[in-house]
């Protein structure tokens, strides 16, 4: 019947149009003369909306038909961006909205561009999660995605003379149109209070506080609407909407309270993804919407099924990071203390059920919680802890053998919840290659020799849906005249465009297509920002979250060297480039945010200056998000992935831009290493230490002044930098920043330059020649089927999640 319903708006384009009309009418309440534009994309959105309830019911009908084994992907992030236009082109029907709207005056671009993005997440982690949605969905996996419902995604950037300065996103002060409330999913969330003993044996939490959590449900459409899963968000609601008794008193503010504080739980998304700060209420955020997703999918397991201990047979939890780790004795907890289980046997099935990905080897990202603090909040959690890191130091070590600090859960007052998600789970991942080793190698090490078939890799992927499909209609539309449709959901289907990489004609319209949306990007700075671009010109672009080890400062201080050269050298043959950064600082990170105003500062200095302005521009459009890079994204020549080596877990824009037939310049890290084995070592600009050879200079007692003073033009820029020449309104601005470069030097700018700086001057040569270039572009977007997520699903389906995929 879904599927009807579907092929019906297809075929017929009235059919859609009578739809908006309907709910423009009925659900919005406007008439088409008063209707705005935000009116006009509630109506399309709810018509597009309907078509993919029946098929959702059908989806969930052959779930419990066939019983299958369901995967919970519990994420604190999912950043989805915006759902209309994706959906329409999910199920295929863009030509009929364009139709539709265009019947009634109304322009579905600008529709489209209406939407704010749902911002549920920081970076990499979230969008990760949104594109496993869409492929999950896509390949037939049966699944929920699990988190918190923020009224306040992450957060607007603004810049003020350069700075950063944060405002409140507000994306739900306007209706969310994907979303169904579920009243009748509604758990309570207890935190704090007591754990009793009853005479029966039994152990009884009782906590002190308790908040509501409610489902609020958007269905995730796979391609042509086949398969449509659910994405399953947890707001946050008081037991008691008000408090009569000071109300009655006049004291308005305090009879507000308890709700107020109570919905303070999914109120904001924190903005950092790099250091989680120890707050109370962080760890109520992860327990608040782990608790209620093991609640609900325990509810749904014993609704069909009698044995609990058969639980592992029909669900796989994913933990997606550490946030949601505290499953782990929450799944324990329900299991003893509601369902009656022994503890062993208990720990047993909850570990059946879960797994753990890892997405960062950085020592100040892995959580830690203060076990006092745990103690306050979770105290029956903390029992369970202390319960699990016992049962596994016996069935690991003897009694008397030591057991090193690296293989506990409470060490040093804190417990450290990537050991007690390491030790809670069936498998644990790494999210590529390099990483997935390091992770052996590393953080854990110890755990990894007790437990050594535990950790497997599964390569990140993103979706070619949203990513080529939806973002890149022009090279899309080469694309399937060459190979036919089908890559959409089969990306290995574009090795075929291999040897027309030596074909002159089928060059000259991939870099047609990447000129249309080199044009495209250029309108849009104009229009949103008043920057004028020369879209000729390379469009060399880095976007991600602000961060030193992702190294946007050794981009700038190269993009000043550079300057530096074209003004001592006006013929130097240097490639005519528009330099654009994008991204975010996390709030409270000074040195972050002062990378940010140093990138504005050399940007003004350059862009002002005459000689120079045919060969380099520098562009930071502020507030980076999902809808900015896909415009950014398509219309990129080449893609830095600059990070020093073994610190960035694996990066998905990489993947985009090559998908996308940008050239990388990269580091060996992360899932670069795999790019380069695809596209060929011809076809991308590798340079700078490896994660080894980084490891031995930190433990040789690296020292960055010696690189400096070995590199004339680093020395140089540092020195500008020092002196003031870029912000002489405040020559001492940079002290904090220089200080560290020339001190310190973690993250090893300094000792990576020179080999940057001669690795961006085999770009320009490159770029001389056009046709090499769209050779490689080609040889670029061809192999990456390894990089669709479709493949990452089908692999954690297969090695870790052990269930069907099949639409
Ligand atoms: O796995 C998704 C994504 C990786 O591609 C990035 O390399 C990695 O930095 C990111 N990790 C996070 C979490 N913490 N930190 N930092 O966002 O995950």
């Amino acid at each position: 019947h879904g599927l009807q319903a579907l092929a019906r708006a297809r075929t017929a384009s009235g059919d859609l149009e009578n739809a908006i009309h309907d709910h423009l009418l009925y659900s919005i309440g406007k008439t088409t003369a008063a209707a705005s534009l935000a009116d006009w994309r509630m109506a399309l959105s709810r018509a597009v909306r309907d078509l993919v309830v029946d098929p959702w019911f059908e989806t969930t009908r052959r779930i419990y038909a066939e019983d299958r084994k369901r995967v919970y992907y519990l994420s604190m992030e999912f950043l989805i961006g915006r759902l209309l236009e994706d959906a329409v082109l999910n199920l295929g029907i863009e030509d009929h909205a364009r139709r539709a709207m265009y019947r009634f005056g109304v322009n579905y671009d600008e529709v489209v561009d209406d939407e704010p993005d749902a911002a549920l997440g920081n970076g990499g982690l979230g969008r990760l999660a949104a594109c496993f949605l869409d492929s999950m969905s896509t390949v037939g996996v049966a699944a929920y995605g699990y988190g918190i419902r923020y009224e306040h995604g992450l957060f607007k950037q603004r810049f003020r003379e350069g700075w950063q300065i944060e405002q409140p996103e507000d994306w739900l002060t306007q209706v969310h149109p994907w979303e169904f409330q579920r009243s009748e999913s509604v758990y309570p969330i207890g935190f704090g209070g007591e754990v009793r003993q009853k005479e029966d044996g039994r152990t009884v939490w009782e906590p002190a506080e308790t908040v509501l959590a409610a489902a609020y449900d958007t269905p995730v459409p796979g391609w042509r609407g086949r398969w449509v899963n659910t994405l399953r968000l947890w707001s946050a609601q008081a037991t008691q909407v008000y408090d009569l008794e000071p109300f009655s008193r006049g004291d308005y503010l305090a009879a507000a309270a308890p709700a107020v504080l109570a919905e303070t739980i999914s109120r904001v998304l924190y903005p950092d993804d790099s250091t989680p700060q120890g707050k109370e209420l962080r760890l109520k955020q992860e327990f608040f919407f782990t608790a209620a997703s093991l609640r609900d999918l325990v509810r749904r397991f014993v609704a069909h099924h009698k044995d609990i201990r058969k639980l592992p047979e029909k669900v796989a939890v994913q933990l997606n990071d550490t946030h949601p780790a505290i499953a782990g004795p929450e799944l324990v907890r329900i299991l003893v203390d509601e369902h009656g289980l022994e503890f062993d046997e208990a720990f047993l099935v909850a570990r059946g059920c879960l797994h753990y990905t890892n997405h960062t080897l950085m020592p100040e990202a892995l959580e830690r919680w203060p076990v006092d603090l745990m103690w306050r909040v979770l105290p029956r959690h903390m029992q369970l802890i202390e319960r699990i890191d016992e049962a596994h130091a016996v069935s690991t070590h003897a009694a008397n053998q030591p057991r090193p600090d690296s293989v506990k859960i409470i060490d040093g007052g804190n417990v450290r919840m990537g050991d007690l998600a390491f030790i809670s789970a069936r498998k644990v991942n790494g999210v590529s290659a390099l990483h997935t080793d390091l992770m052996k190698r590393t953080v854990f090490r110890d755990l990894h020799a007790l437990h050594p078939d535990r950790i497997v890799n599964q390569t990140n992927g993103v979706t070619p849906r949203r990513w080529l499909a939806g973002c890149n209609p022009a090279l899309a539309s080469l694309l399937t005249e060459a190979v036919g449709h089908g890559w959409e959901t089969d990306l290995e289907q574009l090795k075929v465009i291999a040897p027309l990489a030596d074909d002159a004609g089928f060059r000259t319209r991939f870099s047609k297509a990447k000129q249309t949306n080199k044009d495209l990007l250029t309108k849009y700075l104009k229009a949103k920002l008043d920057i004028t671009v020369d879209p000729t010109a390379m469009f060399d672009i880095q976007i991600k979250r602000i961060h030193e080890y992702k190294r946007q400062l050794m981009n700038i201080l190269e993009a000043a060297a550079a300057w530096n050269e074209m003004k001592r050298n006006p013929s130097a043959p240097f490639a005519p480039r528009v330099r654009i950064f994008g991204g975010k600082a996390a709030p409270g990170y000074a040195m972050a945010k002062l990378i940010i105003k140093l990138i504005n500062d050399i940007g003004r200095t350059v862009n002002a200056d005459e000689e120079t302005r045919d060969r380099l521009a520098i562009v930071y459009p502020p507030n980076y998000n999902v809808s900015m890079a896909e415009v950014l994204i398509p219309a990129a020549d080449l893609s830095e992935q600059i990070s020093t080596a073994g610190m960035e877990a694996s990066g998905t824009g990489n993947m985009k831009f090559a998908m996308n037939g940008a050239l990388t310049i990269g580091t060996l890290d992360g899932a670069n290493v795999e790019i380069r084995e695809r596209v060929g070592d011809e076809n991308i600009f590798i340079f700078g230490k490896t994660a080894d050879e980084v490891t031995e200079a930190r433990e040789q007692g690296y020292d960055p002044s010696a690189a400096i003073a070995a590199s004339p033009r680093l020395a140089e820029v540092v020195e500008q930098i020092a002196s003031g020449l870029f912000s002489p309104e405040d020559p001492e601005r940079y002290r904090a920043l220089v200080d560290n470069l020339r001190g310190h030097d973690w993250f090893m700018v300094c000792a990576d330059f020179d080999a940057y700086y001669a690795a961006q001057r085999e770009v320009d040569a490159a770029w001389a020649d056009k046709n090499a270039w769209a050779r490689s572009a080609v040889l670029n977007t061809a192999p990456m089927g390894w990089f669709s997520s479709d493949r990452t699903i089908r692999g954690y389906a297969k090695d870790v999640w052990e269930v069907d995929a099949r639409v």
